[in-house]
């Protein structure tokens, strides 16, 4: 039997639809396990990722309850795989691992043994409430007047209410890039750059960057109280709309390979990581190892799954459409990515204050510059992509979101001038990639943005001249003076195509 995944919004999203109402029943049986149920909700949670201190503030933890033995946290927990290739795959077995015990959790409750999870598509334009977190989570009681296992408290998301995602952290660009894999801090590639076992930290792969992340943040957000449990890799799985957003990712991959985009084929990348084996544990509370290579396909078991076609189709549609205006990255690179420039110094954020730096691109208006203008001249086909890194970013606190803007004029509002916005990112996993004492040694995150647009539109009108481009960091929401944000660098690159 394959199973169908469905749009949430396939009948409204909301618990009158039978498929959100046993998911809701499924998560509430789930969640009545003890924390050392390997079926349990919290358990899975930890898969993912579990800081005590942040779980007990929130109520997911009780210093003193039983916890499962040291061999089975050791096995199963903090397994999250970020910033790395193996963020798909990895992310693919864990979500049909989770299905697989809701469903035999929905069966034994009563419910239907075709259940299959419902996936969040934000981005499709056709629809005018897509971007709204659905209607399911945000209700507090189900119909029958018991509390609904969907609700989270700890969802501050970005100053909305309801929660709405805003219309350019979901657009898809990600799916223009044709390549699987990054060769460098300069192209992160469709799926990410090579590592080993990557428990958070380094580079974000286009796609985890944009929708993934910036998802994740818009709907945990951050309060004084510290991040909400979307913002953070260490609570995220315990929000059951993680699921239908990670299902939705999922989707988006297969959208991917569906256009005709190709998996690695490196031998590193199909066995998984040679430390640490990718493990779900199983129906029958048995480990169950995966590699990459067993999760490309969804149809093979023992995954059995496929996504409503329809959707798929017209996923598909838009992006040979979004191919169509220009904005299709390369199908193979064909030359070195070469570095233009950078600023000269760390970039703090505080408070509301936007910070703003100067990136100076070797030599001024340098033959770099004017082969820049040949690729970008109004008829001439793209030959490059500009790519903008924010390097090692770093925190204490997960949870914000910073709208990156090019030479914006003082007193103007970013909001007003769409035009300079060259893109944002999400601080989802700053926090424990900057732990020194963690295993990334505090190096932090790296987000790469794509601003050739931008930038194109600055050259045409001679704002360029000087080489140099003005770039203003504006947090969406007051950095607290305790958790500052610091952007070790930014740099410029130029990836040839
Ligand atoms: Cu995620």
């Amino acid at each position: 039997m394959v199973f169908v995944r469905k749009s949430v919004w396939a009948n409204g999203g909301d618990v009158d639809d039978p498929l959100l109402f046993w998911y809701a029943k499924g998560v509430g049986e789930m969640k009545a396990r003890p924390l050392s149920s390997l079926a349990g909700w919290r358990f899975m949670g930890a898969v993912h990722g579990i800081d005590t201190g942040l779980w007990q503030q929130y109520g997911y933890f009780t210093p003193g309850e039983p916890v499962p033995v040291p061999a089975d946290q050791t096995l199963y927990w903090n397994q999250c795989q970020h910033q790395s290739w193996y963020f798909l795959p990895w992310h693919r077995g864990y979500v049909w691992a989770i299905e697989s015990m809701l469903r035999q959790a929905i069966v034994d409750a009563g419910g239907p043994d075709d259940w299959a999870l419902p996936y969040w598509n934000y981005s499709d334009t056709s629809r005018p409430n897509a971007r709204l977190l659905p209607p399911a989570f945000s209700r507090q009681t189900l119909p029958d007047g018991s509390a609904n296992p969907l609700f989270v408290q700890q969802r501050y998301g970005q100053g909305t209410s309801p929660i709405v995602l805003p219309a350019g952290d979901v657009t898809l660009e990600a799916l223009s890039v044709t390549f699987y894999t990054g060769t460098s801090r300069a192209s992160s590639g469709f799926g990410g750059l090579k590592t080993g076992f990557s428990h958070g930290g380094g580079v974000s792969g286009r796609l985890e960057s944009k929708p993934h992340n910036i998802v994740h943040v818009d709907i945990g957000g951050q309060n004084s109280a510290g991040p909400g449990l979307m913002s953070d890799p260490d609570t995220a799985g315990l929000d059951p709309i993680f699921w239908l957003h990670h299902a939705n990712i999922d989707r988006l991959w297969a959208v991917w390979n569906a256009a005709g985009n190709s998996d690695p084929t490196d031998a590193a990348w199909l066995n998984g990581p040679m430390d640490r084996k990718f493990v779900m544990p199983d129906l029958a509370g048995n480990p169950w190892f995966y590699t990459p290579a067993e999760m490309v396909d969804t149809l093979v078991a023992p995954l059995g799954y496929t996504y409503d076609q329809f959707v798929q189709q017209k996923a598909l549609a838009s992006l040979q459409a979004s191919g169509g205006t220009g904005g299709a990255e390369s199908r193979t690179m064909t030359g070195p990515v070469e570095m233009m420039g950078a600023n000269n110094g760390p970039v703090v954020l505080k408070g509301a204050v936007a910070a703003v730096t100067m990136v100076q691109m070797e030599g001024g208006p340098s033959p770099k510059l004017a082969q820049m203008r040949e690729g970008t001249a109004p008829e001439a086909p793209r030959d490059h992509r500009m790519l903008l890194n924010l390097e090692n970013i770093r925190s204490s606190r997960d949870g914000i979101v910073v709208d990156v803007y090019f030479n914006l004029p003082a007193g103007e509002k970013g909001a007003e001038r769409v035009d300079l916005h060259a893109g944002s990112f999400g601080l989802f996993g700053a926090r424990k990639a900057s732990n020194p004492e963690g295993e990334q040694a505090g190096n932090g995150v790296t987000e790469i943005l794509d601003v050739t647009d931008v930038m194109s539109s600055l050259e045409n009108k001679g704002e360029m001249q000087g080489g140099e481009v003005e770039v203003h960091l504006v947090p969406r929401h007051p950095v607290p003076d305790e958790a500052p944000i610091t952007v070790e660098r930014i740099s410029l690159y130029r990836q040839p195509s």
